[in-house]
C-alpha cells in the first residue's frame, strides 16, 4: 500500500509550482485528477516543445502519475460536474492567478459548504499585502524573496539560480502543508485552507541571508571572502559569489581540463577540522604548525591565497580524482556535475532519482523520480496523461454520470 492511497486530489494546477506539489502527492499514492481546459490543457503541454505536436518535456516531467480530465467549470454542465468532484475529493490544489477560482464561482466559502472535509491548497506569488493581486513566475519570486540580491558576485548584477526554488520549492512547501492538514483532519474531521506564497517560500530558503542581514549590525561578516580581501560591507547582505553559506570557508576551484570543459571544477571546503589533512594533501605540511596558518581566525584574511594554492593542486587532477583523493581524508568536496553527467550516472538510475519513462507519443525520455524515499511506500513513476485521457473514466467512476450524461457533457462543450 502506498502512503497516500485513498486520498483523492482535485488538481487544478498548471505550469510548474502547483504541478510539482501534486506530482509528489501522486508518487506517494494519492489519486490525482488533473482538470484541464477543454481543447487547450495546461499551457506547458505546448511550451518549449522539442518534438512537434507532442506533449513537451516541460509538461511530461511535471505531471507523472496523474489522470487528466478536460472540464470547463464555468459552463452549466461543468459547474455541476465540478461540484460533484469537490464532494468526492479530499484535497483541491490550485495555482491560478489571484481571484481566478473565485471568478469560476468557487470561492473557499463555497468549497467548504460543498465539502467541509475539503483541504483547499493554493499557491500565489505573494501573501496578503500590497502585491497580492500580482501574477508571479519563478524569477519574479527569486527576486522578491531575497535570493537574487544575495546571489552572484559582489561586483556583478543580482543573479537568479537555475534551481527552481520559487516553483518547485513552493510546491514542496505546499505538499507539506497538505499532508499536515490531512493529518489534522484525522483528529478534527474538518478541512482547512493551506496557502503558500512563492515569496514566502523563497524567504524561508534564504533564511541564512536574513541571519546575515542582522549580523551586519554587529560588525563585518568574517566568513565572506570580501572581508578577507579588505572590502568594506554596506548595510545589506551582500552577494557572496561562491563562498560557502556556513561557517567553513569554501569556493569553486579549477580542475584539469577547465580550459575547454566548462564544468571541470570542484567545490572545495577548507573545513577547520581537517585542515591538517588539506595541508598534507596539497604538499603544504608546514602550514599545520605555522602560527600564520594554524587556526581559522588567522587564515581568514589569507583565504584567497590559500585557495589559489589548493587550486594549483586541484588543477593537476580531474574533478572526480579530486573527490577520490579528498573523501578518504574527510575533506568535503563536490565535483561540478553537468546535466549530461547527472543523466548518465548509474547510481542515480539505481535509486530511481533519474528514471527512463516510456511515452506513447514521444517515445522514451528521462525524468527525475521522487527524491523522497519512503521504505514502505516506494514510488513508481508513470508517464504523464494525454490531454483528457481519463475524462470519461472519471465522469463515470468518480462523478457517477451515465453514458447519456457523459455524451451530453461532451455535446455541451463542458468536457
Ligand atoms: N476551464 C476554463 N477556464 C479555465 C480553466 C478551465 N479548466 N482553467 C483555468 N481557466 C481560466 C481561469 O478561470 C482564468 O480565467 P480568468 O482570469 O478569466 O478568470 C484563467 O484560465 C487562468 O488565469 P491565470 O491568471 O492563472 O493564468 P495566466 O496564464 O494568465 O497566468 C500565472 C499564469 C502562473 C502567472 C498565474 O497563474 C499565477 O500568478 N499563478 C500563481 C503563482 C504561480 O503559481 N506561479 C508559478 C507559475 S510557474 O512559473
Amino acid at each position: 500500500m502506498k502512503a497516500l492511497e485513498g486520498v483523492r486530489i482535485l488538481d487544478m494546477t498548471h505550469v510548474q509550482s502547483g504541478p510539482t506539489c501534486t506530482q509528489l502527492l501522486a508518487w506517494f499514492g494519492a489519486d490525482v485528477i488533473k482538470i484541464e481546459r477543454p481543447g487547450v490543457g495546461d499551457i506547458t503541454r505546448g511550451q518549449l516543445r522539442d518534438i512537434p505536436d507532442v506533449d513537451s518535456l516541460y509538461f511530461t516531467m511535471l505531471n507523472h502519475n496523474k489522470r487528466s480530465v478536460t472540464l470547463n467549470p464555468k459552463t452549466e454542465h461543468g459547474t455541476k460536474i465540478f461540484t460533484k468532484l469537490i464532494e468526492e475529493c479530499d484535497v483541491m490544489v490550485e495555482n491560478f492567478g489571484p481571484g481566478a477560482i473565485d471568478r469560476m464561482g468557487f470561492p473557499w466559502e463555497k468549497i467548504q459548504e460543498i465539502n467541509p472535509r475539503m483541504i483547499y491548497a493554493s499557491i500565489k506569488g505573494f501573501g496578503p499585502g500590497p502585491y497580492d493581486d500580482c501574477k508571479v513566475y519563478e524569477n519574479v519570486a527569486q527576486c522578491t524573496g531575497g535570493a537574487a540580491s544575495t546571489t552572484g558576485f559582489l561586483e556583478g548584477v543580482p543573479t537568479v539560480t537555475g534551481a527552481q526554488i520559487g516553483d518547485s520549492g513552493t510546491g514542496l512547501h505546499l505538499a507539506l502543508g497538505i499532508v499536515t492538514a490531512l493529518y489534522q483532519r484525522e483528529q478534527s474531521g474538518k478541512g482547512q485552507r493551506v496557502e503558500c506564497a512563492m515569496q514566502d517560500g523563497i524567504i524561508n530558503l534564504c533564511r541564512v541571508k536574513l541571519r546575515d542581514q542582522q549580523r551586519l549590525a554587529h560588525g563585518p561578516l568574517n566568513e565572506y571572502s570580501q572581508h578577507g580581501e579588505g572590502i568594506p560591507f554596506g548595510d545589506v547582505t551582500p552577494r557572496a559569489g561562491n563562498d560557502s553559506g556556513g561557517g567553513q570557508p569554501g569556493t569553486i576551484l579549477k580542475c584539469k581540463g577547465w580550459e575547454t570543459d566548462s564544468n571541470a571544477f570542484v567545490y572545495f571546503i577548507a573545513q577547520a577540522a581537517v585542515w591538517g589533512n588539506i595541508c598534507d594533501l596539497i604538499g603544504k605540511s608546514e602550514w599545520k604548525d605555522d602560527p600564520e596558518y594554524a587556526t581559522p581566525a588567522v587564515r581568514l584574511n589569507k583565504m584567497k591565497d590559500i585557495f589559489a594554492t589548493i587550486e594549483e593542486w586541484t588543477m593537476t587532477l580531474d574533478k572526480f580524482e579530486v573527490m577520490q583523493r579528498c573523501n578518504p581524508l574527510n575533506i568535503p568536496v563536490g565535483p561540478i556535475l553537468s546535466m549530461k553527467e547527472i543523466s548518465e550516472e548509474p547510481s542515480l538510475r539505481d535509486t530511481g532519482t533519474i528514471v527512463e519513462i516510456e511515452h506513447p507519443e514521444r517515445g522514451n525520455y528521462l525524468s527525475v523520480g521522487n527524491p523522497i524515499k519512503l521504505s514502505a511506500s516506494p514510488s513508481d513513476v508513470m508517464r504523464s496523461p494525454l490531454l483528457g485521457e481519463h475524462t470519461d473514466e472519471i465522469l463515470k467512476s468518480v462523478v457517477g454520470l451515465s453514458g447519456e450524461e457523459i455524451a451530453a457533457a461532451h455535446e455541451s462543450g463542458a468536457v
